[in-house]
């Protein structure tokens, strides 16, 4: 796609051609100085070190005129044109200065000087300003030039730390739009729909702007007005940008995209006459798309509470925008595309009818939608028959687009890097489990009595899940560290549309189970628990508070999806509701830690076995679990799921997801603790601390 900076009036064409260096000015400022120091001021002169015997010259009628500098307290003379004159005061070198005749000497002070002049009645005297062409040159010259240097060396590293000379930085620019623009022409590098996998609702709503633009006046012929913008909605890495990439690939229309951020910059004003430009500019354009990505930067909902967070700079650029949105006309035919990770958080007035007033919800991919998104990014990389896309997208729960692109060239570097001629299966789970659990750290010092807690702590996890029926289905447990953490059970959650409670209570249940084994089979517990316990408090808080889960609070929610609550630091509910809220959440962690230890002493045996295999082999697998426990009597999703597609052996070395890490609850997605509704809303789960 031909990319353009915009603005290059401005800018240096592309770095090259003949360039202002900055060693030549260095050169040059030297050369003055010398010069002037040297050349300026120099006439041979002779100096005289005392003032009496100058003096004595004087009235000895050696001098012909005086010139006084009373600023500087010296005087320079002529010496008579005489060879008495010039011997007497010259020497015997006079010839040196037989040219100019000069002397110059000291003065104690100017009155002094006056005083003795008068006294011998001296006529050719002649008072001057200081005629030092240095001193001239550096109070009058310099500072300008200082300045001007100054200027030309930041214009120069604002630009460089923009990317490259030519670039839109330097601080003359400051108030002109950043926006990158992306014209037709290049069609080798357009995107358009098809480059698109997955997205598929999305999609179809978002051809409806790209028919807008291509044809407006179907629309406009029956009185409807052009939609002036669309909202992207959904979280990090799924293709938003993408998608406003490939609307403008299909309108076949100029595409300026910008950043957020972009508008805020440390001088006040600057903001909004950014905006101001990028407007003039898409107009324009016209037909054209403008796409602001996180544009949460600028339009966060303007604080009610005038001290906290708020910020006048931000305001007023999300002021501004708003006015641009009501300004051009909804026929002028531009369309304002914006993505945020966050809705609620939007200030009203701008998902107000007239503005930002559809919002495209983009979700993570589903197993299907992931296919496709695998099948993209396989395109360019070597793999033999090991690898199976379906294989890939099931064990990829919860990953969003970008993830997959990073799996994938993971993958390929981790296959690299053994020497492999083409990328296989096993490297693809081990990509899965680096970006789910973090680099291996295998070099990480570990006695051997932290190895059994750690090992004892992990089996207490897979022992509860393998024994719950609602717990995620567990894949493997290593106590090889990795990342953060030292050891790790692996679960394959299944991509729940709604979450039960049986299953918040069997998954606290498992979490729990760490600490448990800990307690009852080594009879010491540790600090290492830290996350799981973070985990299922905040659950914990999210069931009493949010999903009205509790005895004592039920059916009643202080979740504010609004986010727009008066009430910023206050909480929604009395003193007393807050110590039942306490109350009910920890009561629901104990009930669950006493169910976590009951069934870890009934399976006692099994535990202890499995946590010694743990100690010998580093990783377990699920069907060492089931030759130790048998069978699970129920059939999990992801069971069925292998069932269907006759494939079970597949699943021996399967990766899937740490406890702890990325909890692909898509299920909880809308009101998870995940999700809290606004982070600087102090909700229930943000009270414990960690340790
Ligand atoms: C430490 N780490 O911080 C050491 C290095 C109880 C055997 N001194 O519960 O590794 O103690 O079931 C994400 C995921 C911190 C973020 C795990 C941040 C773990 C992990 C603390 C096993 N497995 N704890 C677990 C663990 C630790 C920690 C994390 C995180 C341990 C436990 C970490
Ligand atoms: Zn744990």
């Amino acid at each position: 796609m031909e990319q353009k900076k915009i603005q290059t009036p401005q800018a240096k064409p592309g770095g090259k051609g003949p360039k202002f260096n900055l060693s030549w000015i260095y050169g040059i400022i030297v050369l003055i100085l010398f010069g002037t120091y040297f050349f300026g001021d120099r006439v041979p002169m002779k100096e005289i070190p005392s003032y009496p015997v100058f003096k004595q010259f004087v009235m000895d009628g050696h001098i012909a005129s005086i010139e006084v500098f009373p600023q500087k307290n010296q005087v320079e003379a002529v010496v008579k044109d005489s060879m008495p004159s010039m011997k007497a005061v010259f020497g015997d070198n006079y010839e040196t200065y037989a040219k100019e005749r000069k002397v110059t000497v000291k003065i104690p002070s100017a009155d002094k000087f006056e005083e003795f002049i008068s006294e011998v009645k001296f006529q050719q005297v002649a008072y001057k300003e200081s005629k030092n062409y240095f001193e001239l040159f550096l109070y009058s010259v310099l500072p300008f030039l200082l300045l001007i240097l100054f200027f030309v060396f930041m214009t120069r590293r604002m630009s460089g730390q923009m990317g490259g000379s030519g670039g839109p930085g330097g601080i003359f620019n400051v108030g002109k739009s950043k926006a990158q623009l992306f014209d037709k022409g290049n069609a080798a590098n357009r995107v358009t729909f098809k480059d698109v996998a997955g997205l598929a609702g999305a999609k179809q709503e978002i051809e409806e702007i790209v028919a807008f633009l291509k044809n407006p006046g179907k629309y406009t012929e029956l009185g409807g007005k052009i939609p002036k913008g669309a909202l992207l909605v959904g979280p990090p890495g799924t293709g938003k940008t993408l998608l406003a990439k490939a609307v403008a690939g299909e309108a076949d229309v100029p595409f300026f995209s910008m950043s957020g951020s972009d508008f805020v910059e440390m001088f006040v004003g600057v903001g909004a006459s950014r905006v101001r430009d990028l407007f003039r500019q898409a107009k324009e354009k016209a037909p054209c798309i403008i796409f602001i990505d996180e544009i949460d930067a600028v339009g966060r909902s303007r604080g009610k509470n005038p001290n906290m967070g708020s910020n006048d700079e931000r305001e007023n650029t999300l002021n501004q925008l708003l006015t641009e949105m009501d300004g051009f006309g909804s026929n002028s035919g531009v369309i304002i595309l914006a993505a945020t990770n966050r809705a609620d958080i939007l200030d009203k007035a701008l998902l107000r009818a007239g503005r930002f007033d559809r919002q495209i919800h983009v979700d993570l991919p589903d197993i299907h939608e992931r296919k496709q998104i695998f099948n993209v990014h396989l395109r360019p990389i070597k793999i033999n028959e090991t690898v199976d896309v379906n294989f890939l997208a099931k064990q990829t729960p919860g990953f969003s687009g970008a993830d997959i692109a990073n799996v994938c060239n993971e993958a390929a570097l981790i296959a690299a890097r053994k020497g492999k001629s083409f990328v296989e299966k096993q490297d693809f789970l081990d990509a899965v489990d680096r970006i789910v659990g973090g680099l291996e750290k295998k070099t990480k010092i570990i006695t051997q009595s932290e190895k059994k807690s750690i090992a004892y702590h992990e089996a207490g996890h897979a022992t509860i899940s393998w024994m719950l029926e609602h717990a995620n289905p567990l894949v493997k447990v290593t106590i090889v560290p990795r990342g953060e953490a030292l050891g790790a059970a692996w679960y394959l959650p299944e991509e729940r549309q709604l979450t039960v409670k049986e299953h918040i209570l069997d998954e606290m249940c498992a979490t729990l189970g760490g600490r448990a084994a800990e307690e009852i089979f080594l009879n010491q517990i540790s600090t290492g628990a830290i996350n799981d316990l973070e985990r299922v408090t905040k659950r914990a808080y999210a069931m009493v508070a949010y999903f009205g889960m509790s005895e004592q609070l039920p059916n009643l929610s202080y979740y504010d999806s609004s986010g727009n609550s008066d009430y910023g630091f206050t909480k929604p509910y009395s003193e007393k509701t807050a110590e039942l809220i306490d109350a009910e959440a920890k009561n629901i962690v104990a009930e669950q830690y006493k169910r976590a230890r009951k069934i870890l002493k009934q399976h006692a045996e099994g535990h202890n076995k499995l946590a010694e295999l743990l100690l010998v082999r580093e990783v377990i697998f699920a069907e060492d679990l089931e030759e130790i426990f048998g069978k699970r009597p129920w059939a999990s999703r992801h069971d069925e799921l292998i069932l269907q597609n006759g494939n079970g052996s597949e699943e021996e070395d399967a990766p899937a997801l740490p406890v702890g890490e990325v909890v692909v609850d898509s299920s909880a997605e809308v009101m998870d603790e995940t999700t809290t509704p606004d982070s600087e809303k102090k909700t229930p789960e943000d009270t414990p601390e960690k340790a």
